[in-house]
Order: structure tokens, then C-alpha cells, then sequence
């Protein structure tokens, strides 16, 4: 444990020294923060993973790059479940999602339950970002979807939330309890950052059925894992008790990490 830490000390000076005089300060102050007893300190020793300290506290609004049309040189890569066989995806889909909700559960102040046409008229945000997949791959792709941060302001996030839960249509696996739909969760940073949009356009027509439809999760600085589609359901929540294995996710409780900034 002393080995892990002074190795993070260490990690965190040599990423203040390559950065401006600006950031200098911020760094000073990171010091500051991690000293012992303080609530910061055991926040971060929480936290699981170094990346995700370190975005948090010097880029929690970096936005992720972003292209041109010119850059889209191929279809977006489908991966994952790309064709549910879920006997209500399939009665939802026949019907071209006219009676699809997406429901806004958990520590809200107002539940909601949205259909795909009140979604497609909020306010909406295009933009053509790098998908990375964790198995080596990458695709540009162009992206329109609703901020999530308007979702969820529509909702009156409680002041105890900490995380956004998706709630996936899809079976991914199946378990001594059954079917196993797909999950996963991002917190309130990125799921308020300005890119992170729930998805129903792709390179300018409707979200396919095999990357998504008929919405999709957008979180730009992380990992294609993170970005579930086929949503049903956004949970607020505190912490990850109730969701299957506790980590978070349907990779995450298969080991991989929670957060996976890229
Ligand atoms: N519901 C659901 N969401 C999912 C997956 C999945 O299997 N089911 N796969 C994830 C993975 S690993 C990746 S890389 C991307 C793939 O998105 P795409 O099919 O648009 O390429 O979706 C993510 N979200
Ligand atoms: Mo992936």
C-alpha cells in the first residue's frame, strides 16, 4: 500500500511538470488535497483507477476530439450485441419503436418516461468523434443525439445521486437468474460533459438496429464498452449495490475497469 502510494505521488508530480504554469497551481493545490485525513484523499483512494483521479481533478470538461465529414472513410464497425433476439426488442422494433419509452428511474425528483419523438425534439447535438473499441479497433463516425445533461435536468437529479445506471434491452448472457441484459454506468461528470448525448442519429440517418437503435449512449472519453445501446432505462443512483455484480457494469463485473478514459 506505501509502495502504491508513493508511486502515484510520484506519477502525478511528473504530470504537473510537463504542463503549463496555469496548471502548476492546480497541482500545488492537488498536493495539498492529498494529505492525510483529508475527505478528498480517501474520495480518490476510492476511486479505482488512476486515470480517472487524475481526468477528474485537471480535465473533468476536456472534451474529446473531434473530425470532419472527410474523416468518415468507412461504415461505424458494429460490435457487441448488434441484432437482439429479445422477444420484446423484436415486438418494439415491428412497430418501429412507436411504443418504446425510455424510462428515468432512481433518485429523481421526477420520474419520467420519454417516447423517441419527445426525445427527437429536445435540442440536439451533432458531432463526429473516434470510436475506440477495447478489443484494438477505431471508427469515425458522425453522432446526433439529445445532451443527457437535458434528460437529466428534466428529471431533477437528487442531490445524493452520484451515477447514471443504463438499463439495456438486449441479452448479453444468461445466469442461474436468467436472461442477463446488458448494463452499465458512467457518473455525473461525464454523463453531464457536453458530449455525452443519447444517440438515435448515425452519419446522418436513424440508429441501426445492429449499432444501437433506437438509442444509444455516447460518452466520447471513454471506451466503446461504456457506451451501451439498445437503452431502456437511466437509473440515478449512489452506488452500485444494487446492480448484479457491483462494479458498475456488465464488463466491469467481469473485471474490467469502471472507468476507461481514453
Ligand atoms: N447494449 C449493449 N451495448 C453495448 C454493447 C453490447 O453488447 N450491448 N457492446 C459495447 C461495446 S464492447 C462496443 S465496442 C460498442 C459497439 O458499438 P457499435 O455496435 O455501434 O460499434 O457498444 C457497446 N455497448
Ligand atoms: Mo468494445
Amino acid at each position: 500500500m506505501g509502495g502504491f502510494k508513493l508511486t502515484r505521488r510520484k506519477f502525478l508530480t511528473g504530470a504537473c511538470a510537463g504542463t503549463s504554469g496555469l496548471l502548476l497551481s492546480g497541482c500545488d493545490a492537488f498536493d495539498d488535497h492529498l494529505r492525510v485525513g483529508n475527505g478528498l484523499r480517501s474520495f480518490l483512494e476510492g476511486a479505482n483507477d488512476l486515470t480517472y483521479r487524475v481526468q477528474r481533478l485537471l480535465a473533468r470538461d476536456a472534451l474529446a476530439p473531434e473530425f470532419t465529414e472527410a474523416d468518415i472513410r468507412q461504415p461505424m464497425r458494429p460490435n457487441g450485441v448488434t441484432a437482439p433476439d429479445d422477444d420484446s426488442y423484436k415486438s418494439l422494433l415491428a412497430n418501429n419503436f412507436a411504443d418504446w419509452r425510455l424510462e428515468v428511474t432512481g433518485m429523481v425528483e421526477k420520474p419520467l418516461s420519454l417516447s423517441l419523438d419527445q426525445i427527437r425534439n429536445m435540442p440536439s447535438r451533432t458531432q463526429i468523434t473516434r470510436h475506440d473499441c477495447v478489443e484494438g479497433w477505431s471508427v469515425i463516425a458522425k453522432w446526433t443525439g439529445t445532451p443527457l445533461s437535458l434528460v437529466l435536468d428534466l428529471a431533477v437529479v437528487r442531490p445524493e445521486a452520484r451515477y447514471v445506471v443504463f438499463h439495456c434491452m438486449d441479452t448479453i448472457d444468461r445466469d442461474q437468474s436468467g436472461d442477463v441484459k446488458y448494463y452499465g454506468s458512467i457518473d455525473l461528470v461525464d454523463a453531464r460533459h457536453p458530449q455525452t448525448i443519447l444517440a438515435y442519429g448515425l452519419n446522418g440517418r436513424p440508429l441501426p438496429v445492429e449499432n444501437g437503435a433506437p438509442l444509444r449512449a455516447r460518452v466520447e472519453r471513454q471506451l466503446g464498452y461504456k457506451m451501451p445501446k439498445y437503452l431502456r432505462r437511466l437509473e440515478l443512483v449512489s452506488s452500485f449495490a444494487t446492480i448484479r455484480g457491483g462494479r458498475g457494469g456488465f464488463w466491469e463485473d467481469y473485471g474490467y475497469d469502471w472507468y476507461a478514459g481514453i
